[in-house]
């Protein structure tokens, strides 16, 4: 079901919005990056770009802000944050629906995504007087061993359209606690809403003063080629980068080579069990958000789903009529549940991918494009496909509403099917057995960073350590102590004794 697409400019309200929020208006025209509004397909902006050696001065910048930065009390920069939030907090508004018309959001999931920056300012604030080290036992008498945490340098940032600013504030906000500064590369989709967050930081930074020094946080705006020098300069020691497989295998061993620090945040191919015992009533909301949610543009979106045989004919139907009936539309001036796809190569992909499928044997419904508004804009009807079996484009990452429904019957082979895709991201079970509950997030059940139970694969909290194994590439941002990624760790033995007892037992006595 279409929902009525009424008019709406959006290069006008994009405009209105940057210069509410403080971004001159020469950042954004007359320049060679096109920015465009999935909403409608219009062009919405044309960026100024960085070259790669605007971008290897802005690190040398950051390098410098970072020598002070480091030694600015660790409370004094939660501060920071703490006015961060502030501005983020009045402009949840402004920034949220911003989001929206430049990443097709629906309005309460681009202020859901606002509210994940504020979160993760509130949660670094704390940190601020929390980046403990431990004291360790020595073996040596007169001794004491303990670790410190120092900060590390200058953090680079690669973040993906499909949260155009959250996973920025996930990481700059433990960075700029831990005392680092950072370098941002926003997706080449969506760099009017990183306009904006510098515009907020901005405005933090000089209410807070003049111990915040310039450089410290800084956007570079472009395609792959200065991704490339901020991946490859020797004066950033960790990138966290996020967005594809591919786009990790690139990046991951260029970080390698030169010793550097990686926090990779990849695909996902997400699966939810339902068990006999589910109470499926939740299981079906749980369902229809993991898998529909942000038109299937999360990392974390639900893909794969198997189903207990002896609950399949009562819950299917019911998924299949909620794709059938939930509402598509425009976000900005519809209440739709579904927003657009990205771009026109997004809505290709899932056509191939559903292709396929059904050369694989797979019952297809819904995946049409839906007739909301102009050509240049891609809605589709989300789909939900049956299948014989885990084979073919069930197996990858297709990042679209697509839900793969597979039927089982034994639990142990449900997790090994579970288990049997390259990536390691996020899963679910719906459940009320302890029993299958527990083993699921047992050490023999999901191998994934994140294992729900009767919740669904998406829509995780900040407090939580983000992340996941395998293809997903290892990486954890936000919460618990991902902090530790960000700063650098020493290990300092101070001896008060009289003598010079050497550990091991060893003796080396010179004359
Ligand atoms: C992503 O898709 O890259 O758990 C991040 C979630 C969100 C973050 C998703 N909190 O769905």
């Amino acid at each position: 079901m279409s929902t009525e697409n009424k008019k709406v400019n959006v290069k006008q309200e994009a405009a209105d919005i940057l210069a509410k929020l403080g971004v001159d208006s020469a950042a954004y025209t007359g320049g060679d990056l096109a920015s465009f509004s999935p909403v409608t397909g219009e062009q919405i902006g044309a960026l100024k770009t960085h070259s790669a050696a605007d971008t290897a001065r802005m690190i040398e910048e950051a390098d410098a802000a970072f020598r002070t930065w480091r030694d600015v009390p660790a409370p004094r920069r939660g501060e920071l944050i703490r006015l961060l939030g502030e501005e983020l907090r009045a402009s949840k508004a402004d920034l949220g629906r911003l989001v929206s018309i430049e990443a097709g959001k629906i309005i309460s999931e681009g202020l859901g995504e606002v509210q994940e920056m504020i979160d993760i300012c509130d949660f670094a604030v704390g940190l601020s007087r929390q980046l403990y080290g431990l004291t360790i036992a020595t073996e040596r008498p007169g001794h004491r061993m303990m670790e410190t945490w120092h900060p590390l340098g200058v953090v680079g940032v690669i973040s993906a359209f499909n949260f155009p600013v959250a996973v920025w504030s996930w990481n700059a906000a433990l960075a700029l606690v831990a005392g680092d500064a950072v370098v941002w590369k926003p997706s080449e989709k969506t760099p009017l809403t990183a306009l904006a967050c510098e515009a907020i930081f901005n405005r933090a930074a000089a209410r807070f003063g003049a111990d915040a020094p310039k450089g410290l946080s800084a956007v570079i705006i472009g395609d792959r080629t200065i991704g490339e020098v901020l991946v490859d300069h020797p004066k950033v020691p960790l990138v966290s980068a996020t967005g594809s497989t591919r786009m990790g295998r690139d990046v991951g061993p260029r970080l390698a080579k030169r010793f550097a620090r990686a926090i990779l945040e990849l695909g996902g191919n997400n699966a939810g069990i339902v068990c006999p015992s589910a109470d499926l009533d939740m299981a079906l909301r749980a369902i229809a958000f993991g898998a529909m949610g942000t038109a299937g543009q999360r990392c974390t979106t639900m893909r794969r789903l198997f189903v207990h045989e002896s609950v399949y004919d009562t819950l299917v139907p019911r998924l299949v009529k909620a794709y059938q009936s939930v509402s598509i539309g425009n976000p900005l001036e519809t209440p739709a549940l579904i927003g657009p796809l990205i771009d026109k190569a997004s809505f290709d992909g899932m056509q191939k991918a559903l292709a396929d499928a059904k050369a694989h044997g797979g019952k297809v419904v819904g995946g049409e494009r839906a007739s909301v508004g102009s050509d240049t804009a891609y809605y589709v009807q989300p789909a939900i496909v049956e299948m014989p079996e885990q084979a073919g484009p069930v197996l990858e990452e297709t990042f679209a509403p697509i839900l793969y429904v597979m039927k089982y019957s034994d639990f142990d082979n449900v997790i090994e099917l579970h288990n049997a895709v390259g990536a390691g991201l996020s899963s679910s079970i719906f459940t009320l057995n302890l029993q299958e509950a527990e083993r699921f997030l047992s050490a023999s059940g999901s191998d994934c960073g994140i294992a729900n139970v009767n919740i669904g694969t998406s829509g995780a909290e900040i407090g939580g350590a983000f992340g996941g194994e395998k293809e997903t590439g290892g990486g954890r941002e936000s919460g618990s102590d991902a902090w530790k990624a960000y700063m650098r760790r020493a290990t300092n033995t101070v001896n008060y004794s009289k003598a010079l007892p050497l550990a091991q037992g060893v003796s080396f006595d010179i004359d």
